[in-house]
Formats: structure tokens, sequence, C-alpha cells
């Protein structure tokens, strides 16, 4: 399918051509019916002589309701300038054109009607002489009466051509549908209806909305009047949403594909053409079917920084359209630079944010991007609409490789400071790590912990650094050398003091692997746990605390501690009766 908007001038009969070349009413309402005049949106279509369809989405041409108009043109990528051989190139006309030439609409052709009523060469000259001037360029031009059909051959002959001309839908993009219009039908529920630019769309499906917690589902899908189990781009299509109620979205919302898009209210964009020097500083942002007022604050020559009333789901890349609605204009087309635009906070800030979009032309750049925010993870550089194409330097994580390279010696520096200040501790905790560089996740850290550097508890040190200060391994000694035959006797309380070996001498031993802290002050050689549980293994079982203890050969000050380490080990199981099993 080919969809294709109409744009001209009230009343220059483009809703007269699109009823002449379908047999189907585009005005949908009885009051434009009755004005002979469109007011909002209507959907047409019709097969064409190639054997395609051409959908068409006929706007109005009213000045008051310019706005319908843009939310009909906005997602579609082909137009159909109408304009009357009897009153020529008018102010809709113009401002049709403009909006067609902002939003960077490539494709189209020149309907010259009521050719019947004018020769149709003046008007048709001057309306190809302005449209070559935009994002159009040069287009075919046919001279149609729909009063006596003449010349409507040629423009079906003239639609096929142009069809086949469109660049082919983006079939695996994600799908935005941007919805046009609403209602509910009796025992279906709510529809919405939008052009599918890209992408395809399935019943069941689940899409994301703006402002939804929830991810809504798709019901039932129609295309043409039919209802399909799937559409795919380019198509008009009415979606049947499960469970949405109808106030919950209209036009201006977008259906998405979950986790594609990113909802922002704050836009850096580029000003198409050449840009108006004295901008308003409100305007309104037209994109896909939404109009949302903006504020627009000036950065560099042709750049701005909008923020918009309420977010909307934009890419990088995207094409929209500024409009002062007061004074019916349409100040220019914009290209979205970033989604996700740094706060401008300090002195300066704005100066140099306009530098830095000077080098920006909307195409999505990987490396620019991760140079620009350093760290950041996939799934948010996708929702801007950024392909990632390297790996994740930890988890989701993608970094800039200098400043990746920066951090892991910042890393080593921090590490090595810690050690001279603590030099008791085996290494710097991961998460003191972690907040002395700034960094968002732990992951991240122990990313960067590279050879000779280790993590071990916890802790980002030297693996050599597992080796005690010298004064506690020399006190360890003592306790092997004093303890060893007898594993499970551990140093009174006075002997440690003697062999030196204080609470943050005990805790630096502990944590280095070198003694097992059963309670405070009672420490044993750390093998003692596993002979422990071979000399339990041989008692008749289940045991007591009793057998335990004269088994080991100690007394209850250890026992009692040691065989609760083994409980919570699981190594032995405590019975009701208080009596113990080692667990095989
Ligand atoms: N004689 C003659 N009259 C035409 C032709 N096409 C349209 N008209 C008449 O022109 C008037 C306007 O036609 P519409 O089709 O409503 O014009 P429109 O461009 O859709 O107008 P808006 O949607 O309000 O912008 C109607 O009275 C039509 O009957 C034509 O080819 N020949
Ligand atoms: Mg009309």
């Amino acid at each position: 399918m080919f969809v294709v908007a109409t744009a001209g001038h009230v009343d220059h009969g483009k809703s007269t051509l699109v009823r002449a070349l379908t047999g189907m009413e585009p005005d949908r309402w009885a009051e434009e019916r009755r004005r002979g005049m469109t007011i909002d949106l209507g959907f047409a279509w019709t097969t064409l002589p190639s054997g395609g369809t051409v959908a068409f989405v006929d706007v109005p041409g009213h000045e008051r309701f310019v706005p319908n108009m843009l939310a009909g043109v906005g997602p579609v990528p082909a137009a159909l300038i109408v304009v009357a051989a009897d009153e020529g190139w008018m102010p809709q006309s113009a401002e049709h054109l403009a909006a067609l030439d902002a939003l960077g609409v490539a494709y189209g052709l020149l309907a010259v009607t009521r050719a019947d009523l004018a020769d149709p060469g003046p008007a048709t000259a001057r309306a190809r002489a302005e449209i070559a001037e935009t994002s159009l360029g040069a287009v075919p031009a046919v001279a149609v009466s729909a009063l006596t059909g003449a010349g409507l051959p040629q423009l079906r002959a003239a639609l096929d051509r142009l069809a086949a001309q469109l660049p082919a839908p983006a079939l695996d993009d994600p799908v935005r549908l941007w919805v046009d219009r609403s209602f509910t039908v009796r025992g279906s529920g709510t529809v919405v209806t939008g052009t599918l630019g890209a992408g395809r769309l399935r019943v069941g499906d689940e899409l994301e909305l703006a402002g939804a917690d929830e991810p809504v589902r798709v019901r039932g899908l129609h295309s043409l009047g039919e209802a399909r189990p799937e559409a795919a781009a380019v198509a008009r299509v009415a979606v049947n949403l499960r469970g949405t109620p109808r106030d919950r979205l209209g036009r201006g919302d977008a259906l998405l594909t979950p986790g594609r898009f990113h909802h922002t209210d704050l836009v850096d964009v580029r000003l198409a053409g050449d840009p108006a020097a004295d901008l308003p500083a409100t305007l309104t942002l037209h994109v896909g079917s939404a109009a949302v007022p903006v504020r627009v604050r000036p950065l560099g020559p042709d750049t701005v920084r909008l923020r918009l009333a309420r977010p909307l789901p934009l890419l990088v890349g995207d094409r929209a359209l500024l409009r002062d609605p007061g004074r019916h204009h349409v100040s220019g087309g914009v290209r979205v630079l970033d989604v996700a635009p740094p706060p401008l906070g300090r002195r300066g800030a704005a100066a140099a944010r306009a530098q830095v979009l000077a080098e920006l032309d909307g195409r999505p750049d990987l490396a620019g991007e991760l140079r620009r925010r350093r760290l950041i993870r996939a799934g948010a550089l996708i929702r801007m609409g950024v392909p990632v194409h390297a790996e994740p330097v930890a988890g989701d994580w993608l970094a800039d490789p200098a400043h990746w390279r920066r951090l892991g010696e910042q890393l080593t520096e921090e590490v090595a400071r810690h050690a001279r200040e603590h030099p008791l501790e085996p290494g710097m905790p991961v998460d003191a790590l972690r907040q002395r560089l700034a960094l968002p996740d732990r992951v991240l850290v122990e990313a960067l912990v590279r050879p000779p550097l280790r993590i071990h508890a916890g802790r980002v040190g030297a693996a050599s650094a597992n080796a005690l200060p010298e004064p506690v391994a020399l006190a360890v000694q003592r306790v092997r050398a004093e303890y060893g035959d007898r594993p499970f006797r551990a140093p009174e309380a006075d002997r440690l003091v003697d062999l030196g070996l204080g609470p943050r001498e005990i805790g630096a031993a502990v944590r280095a692997g070198a003694l097992l802290r059963l309670a405070d002050n009672v420490v044993l050689l750390p093998d003692a746990l596993d002979d422990a549980v071979r000399v339990l293994a041989g008692l008749p079982q289940p045991f007591t605390l009793s057998a335990a203890r004269q088994a080991l050969d100690t007394t209850r000050r250890v026992a009692v501690p040691l065989l609760e380490l083994l409980d919570r080990r699981g190594a032995t199981r405590r019975l009701p009766d208080d009596a113990r099993i080692v667990v095989t």
C-alpha cells in the first residue's frame, strides 16, 4: 500500500478529487458535507492500474484547520498537492507547501483541478515553480476535472509512478504509530487509526503508550476496512486495543514498540533552511500527528533547545515543524539532534553546547554519543534512535574508550592511595571506589579491575596485598607455631595481647584469611573448620556438645561458637534435643 496526503487551499477540490478517484466519501462528518468544507482528516483508498493500492489522507484547506492538516501529513511520506485552475496559487497553497518542505517530504504530485473552469496552464506553471524550490523538487503535474473526469486516468498513472519511486519501508524498524483518530466500537472497545510508516503490527502485540504504566495489547487490526492478523508498513491501520479506555488516548499519542523510544520533553534541534533570527519564544511543535507547545531557547546560529509542554517519543534525526499559531505561519522545519541533552546550568554552558551542536547533523552516531555521554546503557541509546553495535564494557554499559582508559588509571591511583592511608586493610571496598570514581553501577568498578589488582571479599587490592602487614603476619606465625598441634585451643585474651593481636590486627588477619574469628577474642587457625568436621564425623551420631568438646580437646569457650558456625555453614545440624549430627 502507498499512502499519500492531499494538500492545498480551501475549496480547490481536494476532497472532490479523492472522491472521484476512490468512489469513497472522505468528508466523514455531516457538518463537513453540509458546509461543503473539510474540517478534519478523511480517509479513502482505491486500486491503481498496476494493481497496487493507494490510500489517501485528505486534509482540510481552510486556514483555521491547519493543525488538523499537519496531523494528517506528519506521518505520511508523499503528497498530492491540489491547486484549482481557476484560482491559482493561494495562501494555504503556500502554507501547506511550506509545511511539506519543513517536514522534508520528498515525493509528490501536482493536480491542477477544476480544469473545466479555466486554463490550467498559469496555475500549473506557478505551482510547479513554487514546489521546485522545496524538498519536493520538480514534480509531475496533471490537469484534471472531477466534473468531466478529464485527466483522471493520467492522474492514476502518475500515482502509480510515484508509488514505484518511494523507498521500501523499513519493516524491521520499531513501530511508532501516531494516532490520528480514536473512537469506540460497540462490543470491541477502543480503536485508534494511523499511518504505519515503518515496522509491522500483529494481533496480540504488546505496545507502549506514553503515560501508561502497563503495555497495551492489540486485540484486532483492520486495514482498508478488512480485519487482518498482521499489517506491514506502509499502511493505514485501525488498531483495536484491549482494555484501554478511549479517554486514555487520542490524536497526537503514539503506540510504540516497547523499549525503543525515549519520551522526552527537552530536545536540541537544528532549524532547517535559513532560520529567522527572531524566532518567537513560544511556538507549536508538530511531529507525527502531535502538536505540542514549546518554549524556544536559541543556542547557536541555527540550533535551538525546545522545552515541550508534554513529552513525546522522539528519536535523533526526527523531522518536525515549528509553527506560530497566532500568525498562521510555518516558522520552519527542525531536525532533532539530541533527545536527552545535558542541562545548561553553568555559565557558558549554552555557548559550549552550541559548539557541540554545530558538529551534529541528526544522523545517529554511536562514537560521538559515547564521547559526549562517556558512559551510557545500551538500552538508553537504542531509545534515542542510536543503533548499538559496540561491545558493552560491563552489563549493558557502553563506554567511550578514552574515558574508560582514564577511569582504569584513576582506579589504580585510588587503590594505591587507599593502601597508603589504610595499611592494615586488604584493599579498597568496591563501593567506596564506585563513589570516588562517580560510577553509576558496581559492575563498572568490577570491570575496571585488572591484574595485578583483583577483587577479594568485596575489596580491590593488589593480589599481593592479601599478604599481611609484617607485625600481623609474624603474630599469626606464632599462633601457628604454638597451636598447630592442638588446633581447637584458642589463645586466651591476654595471650592475644602479648602476641600484639588487637582487634584491628585480628580484623586484618581475618580479612586476609589467615585467622578464623569465632567470637570476640576467640580465634582459630583457618584450617580448623575442616579438621573439626572430620573429628566430629568420627563420633557416634548424634553427638552432644560435651562429646564434641572432648573429642576436639577444647573448652566450651571454643566449642559453642565453633559448633554454631558449623551449623550456619550447614556442616552440622542441631536437633531438637540440642544434640547434633554431621551433615554428609
Ligand atoms: N467545476 C468543477 N468543480 C469542482 C471540481 N472539483 C471540485 N469542484 C468544486 O469545488 C468545490 C470545493 O471542492 P472540495 O472538494 O470540497 O474542495 P476541498 O479542497 O476539499 O476543500 P477543503 O477540504 O475545504 O479545503 C466544490 O463545490 C466542488 O464541487 C472540478 O474539477 N470542476
Ligand atoms: Mg476537502
